[in-house]
């Protein structure tokens, strides 16, 4: 049985969703990165970067919220979240880097320097950068979205669930003027809707 390390409010929320899209049994072990649970001796042996999420499957560990989710969905959800076609999952990878590289730092910046961190440890000028730099990959994500319900294909993939888990963590999209986006908007309170979204996020 696979097991997850991390608990729902981080990025392993990510892995969580998708378990619970497939439905495949595993256990969850709730490590708490901000009680520095991720950064023990023991779990430095599971994923050295001190970072949650990491999967065990079997002999194999996993790090890298991307390359988990490659993993769980490739093998547990092969022609549905993660498609035969192999033009379409080029297409999910794509859509799953572009948020890791394009929007991803700039929502952690914010969510971090504008809701989570003390007010000592906040950098304002993070927070200014990420309400500067969100409307271009935003944009490119509202084009991509006019008359598409899916970001890849024409159903639920491991792509729509890769971009939209990390917009919706505790919304934080909300906090940015997203008045000129109306096609990403309305994608991401569909794919954010999603039964085992709402699953998932009950394992606090
Ligand atoms: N690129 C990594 C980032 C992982 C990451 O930074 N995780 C955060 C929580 S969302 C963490 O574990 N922070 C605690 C720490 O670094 O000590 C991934 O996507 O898996």
């Amino acid at each position: 049985m696979m097991t997850l390390y991390g608990q729902v409010m981080s990025r392993a929320q990510r892995c969580l969703w998708l378990l619970e899209e497939l439905g495949v049994e595993f256990e969850h072990e709730k490590v708490n990165q901000n009680a520095g649970e991720s950064r023990t001796p023991e779990f430095l042996k599971i994923n050295p970067n001190g970072h949650v999420p990491a999967l065990r499957d079997g002999d194999l560990v996993i790090w890298e919220t991307i390359a988990i989710n490659w993993h769980i969905a490739s093998r547990y959800g092969a022609g549905s979240l993660w498609p035969d076609d192999p033009d379409q999952q080029s297409q999910i990878m794509q859509w799953s880097l572009w948020m890791t590289t394009e929007l991803e730092g700039l929502l952690v910046d914010y969510l971090r320097h504008a809701m989570v961190y003390p007010e000592e440890k906040r950098n304002p000028a993070l927070v200014e950068a990420a309400l500067a730099n969100y409307p271009a990959p935003m944009k490119v994500l509202d084009d991509h979205l006019q008359g598409r319900e899916y970001l890849v294909g024409d159903s639920f993939t491991l792509a729509d669930l890769n971009v939209a888990s990390m917009m919706g963590l505790v919304d934080v999209y909300k906090q940015f003027d997203n008045s000129a986006f109306p096609a990403a908007v309305a994608w991401l309170e569909k794919m954010l809707a999603r039964p085992a979204r709402a699953k998932a996020l009950a394992r606090t």
